[in-house]
C-alpha cells in the first residue's frame, strides 16, 4: 500500500486536475508522456479514466493486483481500470444504482481490452461458488465466440471490432453475476465478401481452415489453403503476427461448448461458415445477356452444406420473382446481377447467424433466479473511423461515436453543473464544444443526412449513387460540417474526388465515398434466395430466415435507420445508469509498445474533449464526499470528532476540517456533501489518515512484542 502511495506522485500526476497549469494542452499531454514511458498508462480527471494503449504485456492485471483494489476507496489506489470497476460495483452493490461503464476512443485504443479487464475484476472479487462460478465463465466465454465472428484484422487494429456491443452483467442482492445479456449493433457484413488491402476477413474463416481436424475439413468439403477462397483473397493472405488461428479455433469450440450449443448445433453452424465461404467461389459468366453458373458442382456442395434444395438455390441465383398483388413476374439475371445476388446472400447468411449466436448466448445467460436484478453495462463499440476510403460503414459508425460523445457531454459537462447547483454551490459555467450539431446533421427528422438518404432510397425511378450524392449536396451544403466537392476549396478538391462528401465530424473530417450508399442502405436479398433459405433443413439457417420474414410484413426500415433507431435506444438504456467513464487513446499509428506521437494523442485529447473536462473539473471541485463518509474515515483526525462524537454529520466535517486547516477558498460545504476544489487537499488527508493507522498499528503491534 505505502509503495502505491509514494508511487502516485513519483511519475507526474495521477489525477490531471493537478497539474498546475490546466490550460495548457501541452502540459496535460507530457504529463501522460512521462507516465507512458514508465509504464504507467492510466490517469485521470477527477473520475474519468484515461488509458493510453500500451501495446505490450503489463504485469497489472493479476490477482494480486485485482486485491489492492478491491474494497478500496478511489482516492486511495493509483489510477486503474480496476479502480472504476471497484467503484461503479461498490455503488452498485450498497447504492443499489445501475452501472453502465463507458468506453470510447478511436479504433485500436484499447477498448475492447478494457471491457475484458471490467469483467475480469468482477468476476475475480465476486463468489467463486459453483452457479455464480458458471455464470461468470459464460460471461467471459462469450468473449472468444463473439471475437471470432465479429472481429477481424483492419490497417488500423488487428483485432478489430467490427460489430458494437452492450454487455449487461446482472446482479443479485448478494452482488455475485446471476446472468447476463448482449445487445449487439451494425456487424459490417460487407466484410464478408471483400476487404481492403492488408486486412482480413472475419476471423472464423481462418479459424476453421487452420483449427478443424482433418475429418471436419473433409465434411464441410474445405481445403485448408486460404488462396482457395475468393472471399478470402483480396485482403491479407498470410499469417497475422500475433494471431494464432488455430489456437483460437480451439479456444472458440471450448466456449461454444460452455455457452451451452450442442454438437449438433455447432455443426450446423461450421456447415453454415463453410458454406459462406464456398459461395464465393461460385462463378458465373453470360449467355444471350444470361447468366449462366460456370461452377454447378460448388453450388452443389453449399446446397448440401446448407441443406437446402440444390435446384431451388441454383435457380435463385439466376432469376429474380417480383410479386405484386396477386401476380408473379419472373425476370432472369445477367451476370452482374447473379453475382450481386450471391454476394447478398452470403452477407445476409452471416449477418444472421451472428445475430443467432447472439440470441443463443442471451439465451445461456438467462438468471435462473426470476427476481429484480441489479445490472452494470459494458459498453464496447468500435471507434471511430478514418480510413483512405470511408463507406456507408465508417458513416454509421462513426455517427455512433458522435452519439456517444454526445452523452459524454451530457453526463459530464451537464450534470457536472447541474451538481452544484443542486447542492447550492457557487461556481463559474464554462463554455464546452457541443456536438449536437453535426448529431442534428445526420440524424435529423426531415432534413438529415439519414432522411435525405431514406428519401433518395425509396423514390421510384431509378435512385443511384449519383443521384443521392447531388440531393445531399444540394440540401445539405449550406451546413458548417458538410462540404461537397463544389463548396471545397481549391487545395480540398485535389485530393476529394467528386463521388465524395466530407462531414466535419468532432473528431476530425472524413471523406465518404458514396459508392454503394444506395445498395448497403437498401440492403435488399431478392425473395428466391430468402425461400430456398426458409425451406433449408438447417435449424438456424430456416429460423433466421423465418423470423425476418415474420417480421417484415410491412416495409422494413432501410439498414441506416434501423441503426439510428438502436442507437438511439441504447442512449436511452445508458441515460438511466450512473455513468463511469473509460476514455481510451493510441499512442501511435504502428502498433508499436513504447512509442509515443505527441502530435497524434494531442490530437485525440482535442477532440474528446479531455481539456474541457479538466477545466470544468478545476473551475468546480475536484472531490465530493457526503459527509457520513468522509467523517467516518477521517474521523480519527481530530480529538472534535474522535473518539467520541454524537454531533449530525455536517458538523462533525466542519469540525473536523477545522482541526485538518482546511482554508475557506478550498472547500465548500453543499447540502448533503463537502466539496473540495483540489484533489491535494483530499490527498494530504489521505495520507494522515494512513499515517495515523499506521502508527496505531505499531503502537499496537508493540504492545503485544512487549507484553
Ligand atoms: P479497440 O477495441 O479500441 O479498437 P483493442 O482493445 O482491440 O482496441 O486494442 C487493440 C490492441 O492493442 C489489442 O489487441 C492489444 O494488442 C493492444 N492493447 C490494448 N489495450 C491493451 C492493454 N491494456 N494492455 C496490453 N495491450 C493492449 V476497434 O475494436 O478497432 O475500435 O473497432
Ligand atoms: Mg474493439
Amino acid at each position: 500500500m505505502e509503495h502505491h502511495l509514494h508511487e502516485r506522485d513519483r511519475v507526474g500526476v495521477q489525477d490531471a486536475v493537478l497539474l498546475e497549469d490546466y490550460n495548457n494542452q501541452e502540459v496535460f499531454v507530457d504529463n501522460l508522456q512521462k507516465r507512458f514511458k514508465e509504464n504507467v498508462i492510466y490517469t485521470y480527471i477527477g473520475p474519468v479514466l484515461i488509458s493510453v494503449n500500451p501495446y505490450q504485456e503489463l504485469k497489472i492485471y493479476d490477482k494480486k493486483t485485482i486485491k489492492e483494489y478491491d474494497n478500496k476507496n478511489f482516492f486511495e489506489v493509483p489510477p486503474h481500470v480496476f479502480a472504476i470497476t471497484n467503484n461503479a460495483f461498490t455503488s452498485l452493490k450498497d447504492e443499489n444504482r445501475e452501472q453502465c461503464i463507458l468506453i470510447s476512443g478511436e479504433s485500436g485504443s484499447g477498448k475492447t481490452e478494457a471491457s475484458k479487464k471490467v469483467l475480469q475484476y468482477i468476476a475475480e472479487v465476486t463468489d467463486h461458488k459453483g452457479e455464480v462460478e458458471k455464470v461468470k465463465d459464460k460471461l467471459i466465454f462469450s468473449n472468444p465466440i463473439l471475437e471470432a465472428f465479429g472481429n477481424a484484422k483492419t490497417n488500423r487494429n488487428d483485432n478489430s471490432s467490427r460489430f458494437g456491443k452492450y454487455m449487461d452483467i446482472q446482479f443479485n442482492f448478494e452482488g455475485n453475476p446471476v446472468g447476463g445479456n448482449i445487445l449487439n449493433y451494425l456487424l459490417e457484413k460487407s466484410r464478408v465478401i471483400s476487404q481492403t488491402q492488408g486486412e482480413r476477413n472475419f476471423h472464423v474463416f481462418y479459424q476453421l481452415l487452420a483449427g478443424a481436424s482433418d475429418e471436419e475439413i473433409g465434411e464441410l468439403k474445405l481445403k485448408r489453403t486460404i488462396d482457395s477462397y475468393y472471399y478470402l483473397s483480396n485482403g491479407q493472405q498470410n499469417g497475422t503476427h500475433g494471431i494464432n488461428d488455430k489456437e483460437d479455433f480451439a479456444a472458440v469450440k471450448k466456449a461454444l461448448t460452455t455457452l451451452d450449443f450442442s454438437s449438433g448445433e455447432q455443426m450446423d453452424l461450421f456447415s453454415i461458415i463453410s458454406a459462406v465461404l464456398q459461395l464465393g467461389n461460385v462463378g458465373f459468366t453470360e449467355q444471350d445477356g444470361l447468366s449462366v453458373i460456370t461452377k454447378p458442382d460448388i453450388v452443389e456442395d453449399v446446397s448440401k452444406l446448407l441443406n437446402c434444395d440444390k435446384n431451388l438455390l441454383k435457380k435463385a441465383l439466376l432469376q429474380r420473382t417480383i410479386k405484386t398483388n396477386n401476380e408473379e413476374v419472373v425476370t432472369p439475371l445477367n451476370r452482374e446481377l447473379s453475382v450481386y445476388a450471391r454476394d447478398a446472400l452470403a452477407k445476409a447468411v452471416y449477418d444472421r447467424v451472428f445475430t443467432w449466436l447472439v440470441k443463443k448466448i442471451n439465451q445461456s445467460l438467462q438468471p435462473n433466479e426470476s427476481r429484480r436484478n441489479v445490472v452494470m453495462g459494458i459498453l464496447d463499440i468500435y471507434g471511430f473511423e478514418i480510413f483512405e476510403r470511408n463507406s456507408f460503414e465508417q458513416l454509421c459508425i462513426n455517427f455512433c461515436n458522435e452519439k456517444l460523445q454526445q452523452l459524454f457531454i451530457d453526463l459530464t459537462l451537464k450534470s457536472e453543473q447541474d451538481e452544484y447547483e443542486k447542492e447550492g454551490i457557487v461556481w463559474q459555467h464554462i463554455d464546452y464544444f457541443d456536438n449536437k450539431i453535426i448529431c442534428d446533421l445526420i440524424e435529423e427528422k426531415h432534413k438529415g443526412l439519414i432522411a435525405y438518404m431514406d428519401e433518395e432510397c425509396l423514390r421510384p425511378g431509378d435512385p443511384n449513387d449519383v443521384t443521392l450524392l447531388a440531393k445531399l449536396d444540394e440540401y445539405l451544403g449550406y451546413h458548417a460540417h458538410y462540404i461537397s466537392h463544389k463548396k471545397a476549396d481549391t487545395k480540398l478538391q485535389k485530393i476529394m474526388g467528386r463521388d465524395e462528401f466530407r462531414l466535419i465530424h468532432y473528431a476530425g473530417a472524413v471523406t465518404y465515398n458514396i459508392k454503394s450508399f444506395i445498395d448497403k442502405n437498401n440492403d435488399l436479398l431478392y425473395r428466391d434466395l430468402k425461400e430456398a433459405m426458409i425451406r433449408s433443413k438447417n435449424n438456424i439457417l430456416q429460423s433466421v430466415f423465418l423470423e425476418s420474414e415474420q417480421n417484415s410484413k410491412k416495409m422494413p426500415d432501410t439498414a441506416i435507420t434501423q441503426f439510428k433507431h438502436s442507437v438511439n435506444n441504447l442512449m436511452n438504456i445508458l441515460k438511466d445508469k450512473e455513468p463511469s467513464y473509460i476514455r481510451c487513446i493510441k499512442p501511435n499509428d504502428s502498433k508499436r509498445s513504447a512509442t509515443f506521437n505527441f502530435d497524434l494523442v494531442s490530437h485525440q485529447v482535442t477532440y474528446l474533449g479531455l481539456m474541457e473536462n479538466l477545466r470544468v473539473r478545476r473551475a468546480g471541485f475536484a472531490y465530493r464526499r457526503d459527509f457520513t463518509r468522509f467523517l467516518k474515515r477521517y474521523k480519527c483526525l481530530s480529538e472534535d470528532t474522535w473518539p467520541n462524537y454524537h454531533g449530525s454529520a455536517k458538523d462533525g466535517v466542519k469540525l473536523l476540517v477545522r482541526t485538518l486547516g482546511y482554508q475557506d477558498d478550498e472547500y465548500q460545504m453543499g447540502k448533503t456533501k463537502i466539496f473540495i476544489r483540489h484533489p491535494k487537499t483530499l490527498f494530504a488527508t489521505e495520507d494522515a489518515f494512513q499515517f495515523k493507522k499506521h502508527y496505531i498499528a505499531s503502537i499496537i503491534q508493540s504492545h503485544w512484542k512487549g507484553l
